[in-house]
């Protein structure tokens, strides 16, 4: 029998071939991508990827400076990525390898420069607002129909967290996402690089650390789905993927996630190379793979997080596209405020408070 292989196909044939030893080391959030991309660039391009995941950015950080990491593409937060330019951590993408970079969006690229100047080290991956995420009958039952779902008075308010103790409270284990959020409830500016305001967070965080059951990252998601708790502070597409999975469990959890009405960090996810990155060519093979349009959208449609590649949004599910808690209208984006990156002192003042709190001293 004769094998016709039409040049498409030989083409893929080839660059897999010449890649069949090569593997690329990638370094990710848990619970954000979907992962059977991973193997459509396996066989596009025969480079095997080795896929690992973090759930805080204090992890990765410590692995990237500490040297030697391994990785070849990691995904860094806005909120660290200063600190980490300054450290040497990253090499300046090589733009002429990333043809996929027409797709991205402009309007995302003009905020991420705020913090990666001309965008020289870093393309969007994923991005979004830090909110609430809710058991809509849980919380109603243990605070009245009246209650606002969307406010910082559940999580914040000793009242409230008393009463929502029982059905359960989670904090995401972030102190750069809990601390402004907790200065944002007293009125402060959630920007504060002033260690007295930033003191003014701990006393608000210790009142209701008796009602909080956990501090969780990555474990929150089927602990919400599953109705293991009812109330936590959450990543946008975090909220709606426990939303997904209660759903589909059909067990009668309905989750809603919200930005906050007080206001809501808005953070930006990024895709860089460390320094010290085994192989270079295959990152960026990967990251070009990323920005596919189509790639990027299955990603967000899996994931329900919003992405930075304008080309995406034509095969992005309607439902992602036209949800104003993923894609904020030009009045929602007012109401989230940009994070800045903490000096190393003042986040070293953060992480010592965050432990303590954490530890219940
Ligand atoms: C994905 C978590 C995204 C982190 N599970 C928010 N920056």
């Amino acid at each position: 029998m004769k094998t016709i292989l039409t040049t498409a196909a030989l083409a893929l044939f080839i660059t897999s071939a010449a890649h069949a030893e090569e593997t690329v080391y990638v370094y990710n959030w848990a619970d954000y991508i979907d992962e059977s991309l991973l193997e459509k660039f396996t066989t596009e391009t025969g480079i095997k990827v080795v896929y690992d995941n973090f759930d805080s950015t204090d992890m990765l950080e410590t692995k990237i400076l500490a040297g030697n990491s391994g990785y070849d593409v990691v995904f860094p937060s806005g909120s660290i990525f200063q600190r980490l330019i300054a450290a040497g951590a990253f090499q300046p993408l090589n733009k002429d390898m990333l043809p996929n970079a027409v797709h991205l969006w402009s309007a995302i690229e003009q905020r991420t420069a705020d913090f990666d100047p001309n965008n020289n080290y870093s393309i969007n991956y994923m991005w979004g607002s830090t909110g609430i995420a809710v058991n809509v009958g849980k919380v109603r039952e243990a605070l009245g129909d009246d209650m606002p779902l969307d406010t910082m008075e559940l999580l914040f308010n000793p009242e409230y967290a008393s009463k929502l103790a029982d059905c359960g409270i989670n904090f995401l284990d972030a102190s750069s996402e809990i601390v402004p959020a907790a200065l944002t409830y007293i009125g402060e500016d959630p920007n504060s690089q002033d260690p007295d305001v930033i003191a003014k967070a701990e006393p608000v965080l210790e009142a209701v650390r008796p009602f909080v059951r956990k501090f969780s990252s990555s474990g929150y998601i089927t602990d919400l789905a599953t109705g293991d708790i009812c109330v936590s502070m959450a990543w946008s597409g975090d909220g709606l993927q426990a939303r997904e999975r209660a759903a589909q469990a059909g067990n009668g959890v309905e989750i809603q996630y919200h930005a906050f009405r007080e206001g809501s960090g808005m953070w930006f996810d990024q895709i860089a190379v460390p320094a010290d990155a085994p192989n270079p060519d295959a990152a960026h093979e990967f990251i070009n793979f990323l920005m596919e349009p189509e790639n990027a959208a299955a990603i967000s449609n899996f994931v329900w997080y919003a992405n930075g590649n304008l080309g995406s949004q034509e095969f992005l599910k309607t439902e992602i596209l036209n949800d104003p808690g993923l894609y904020p209208s030009e009045e929602g984006m007012k109401n989230l405020y940009m994070k800045n990156t903490w000096d190393a002192e003042t986040q070293r003042l953060v992480t010592r408070m965050w432990t303590r709190v954490k530890s219940g001293l």
